[in-house]
């Protein structure tokens, strides 16, 4: 039994590295660079990039200590074959699939659905693409995580309240131990991100530990 442990919120969470894995999810170009899927649904996107260099910091010494490493991106087949009608006509106007300046909106392949290059995975880190807001759906995560006898996961990315918090319920169900950076999560909306992050560690960890990126470098280079 490894003894180390990240400062988090409710109460600190033990962990062992090799049974770590960091989860950077949806750090696209459609949901943190103008022209994108974000900011087609009228949002401003520079509320979210200030994620983007305590998830560089995470992401540096979660590759320096050994985690596996895994990235999701959000998106669909050209033909959006995998995108249920319902997502398509929502509020009236159409964003899926239409052109932007990245090219076709959460389209996989296309500029705008790819990672951003801060944060760009490296040789032998899996990617994850998801057709829906939570990482295990219709995806291939929970087996990835299971071959490497994963049980803590660090979850960053965007945006707070979708996709990082719909993942973050999911794996706790599934039997993980979330921790989230609260620095390395963002939301288009302020207050969201603030309720958010309360809900993650409310009632003893009701489905996981709030943190920081500071916490999370401190632990691992332990
Ligand atoms: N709109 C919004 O807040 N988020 C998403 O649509 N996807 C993710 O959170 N990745």
């Amino acid at each position: 039994m490894s003894s180390k442990s990240f400062a988090a919120e409710p109460f600190a969470l033990p962990f062992d590295p090799q049974r770590t894995a960091l989860v950077m999810i949806d750090m696209q170009r459609d949901f943190v660079e103008p022209g994108g899927f974000g900011e087609a649904l009228g949002n401003d996107v520079s509320l979210v990039r200030g994620a983007i260099e305590p998830c560089k910091r995470v992401l540096a010494a979660a590759r320096a200590a050994g985690l596996l490493v895994v990235h999701t991106r959000e998106g669909h087949r050209p033909d959006l074959t995998d995108c249920p009608p319902a997502k398509l006509t929502r509020g009236g106007e159409t964003f899926i699939g239409t052109q932007g300046p990245m090219g076709r909106i959460l389209v996989r392949g296309e500029q705008g659905h790819d990672i951003i290059p801060e944060l760009y995975p490296v040789a032998g880190e899996p990617i994850v693409d998801k057709p829906g807001k939570g990482a295990f759906y219709q995806t291939d995560l929970h087996l990835i995580l299971q071959n490497r006898d994963i049980r803590t996961l660090i979850v960053c990315g965007v945006t707070t309240e979708v996709c990082v918090t719909t993942t973050v319920r999911e794996a706790n169900d599934r039997g993980f131990e979330c921790i989230v950076p609260q620095d390395c999560v963002g939301s288009y909306f302020p207050a969201f991100q603030k309720a958010a992050l309360e809900m993650v560690k409310a009632q003893g960890a009701i489905f996981g530990w709030v943190s920081d990126s500071a916490a999370i470098v401190e632990a691992l280079r332990a």
